[in-house]
């Protein structure tokens, strides 16, 4: 059983002026697609990996024959990343966040607009490509950046939600102002999606 490349749930276009067709296009259908890729030529070498989860793939890392591990780290990263990286950004999305995730917010960064600040400030710095994650860690929420495609899982941690800050996902609209496209992303984001995935980060 082979992994596969998830349509992107809303047109290539959707998230403009935020985020460019051209480069939705790229990401999706190019660099995501070629995680996949890679990942199933990996798995082709070692058949009983095939029976599990990406993510379950990433949780242990060191259970994984040592020559396809870099690749299982970096594709499956990739793969699973993506996943999530697509199903948390909507069209018309982003404003003011509500629910659960609200509430955790005010109570550990104080208003919305700190911890937007303290995301995109620490994710700006991520040397080279990598990603900035939020992730529920002892009863609080915590901003953590990793390099390459590096995913909390492999730390314990669910990512609750992640920016991409690989040059490819914003190098044609926004060239090297990193700040300006992590700025301009929160207009993009799906809070009924992150609720959920809060929910899973409490329960584990
Ligand atoms: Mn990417």
């Amino acid at each position: 059983m082979a992994y596969e490349l998830p349509p992107l749930p809303y047109e290539y276009a959707a998230l403009e002026p935020y985020i460019d067709e051209a480069t939705m296009k790229l990401h999706h259908d190019k660099h995501h697609q070629t995680y996949v890729t890679n990942l199933n030529g990996a798995v082709e070498k070692h058949a009983e990996l095939g029976s599990k989860t990406p993510e379950e793939l990433l949780k242990d890392l060191n259970s994984i024959p040592e020559d396809v591990r870099a690749v299982v780290r970096n594709n499956g990263g990739g793969h699973v990343n993506h996943t999530m990286f697509w199903q948390i950004m909507k069209p018309k999305g982003g404003g003011e966040p509500m629910g659960a995730i609200a509430e955790q917010i005010k109570a550990d960064f104080g208003t919305f607009e700190d911890f937007k600040k303290l995301f995109n400030e620490t994710t700006a710095k991520q040397f080279g490509s990598g990603w900035g994650w939020l992730v529920f860690d002892g009863g609080k929420l915590k901003i953590m950046t990793t390099p390459n495609q590096d995913n909390p899982i492999s730390q314990g941690l669910f990512a609750i939600l992640g920016n991409d800050v690989w040059e490819h996902a914003y190098y044609l609209k926004y060239q090297n102002k990193r700040p300006d496209y992590l700025a301009a992303w929160w207009n993009t984001v799906n809070w009924e999606e992150i609720n959920k995935r809060f929910a899973t980060a409490k329960q584990k």
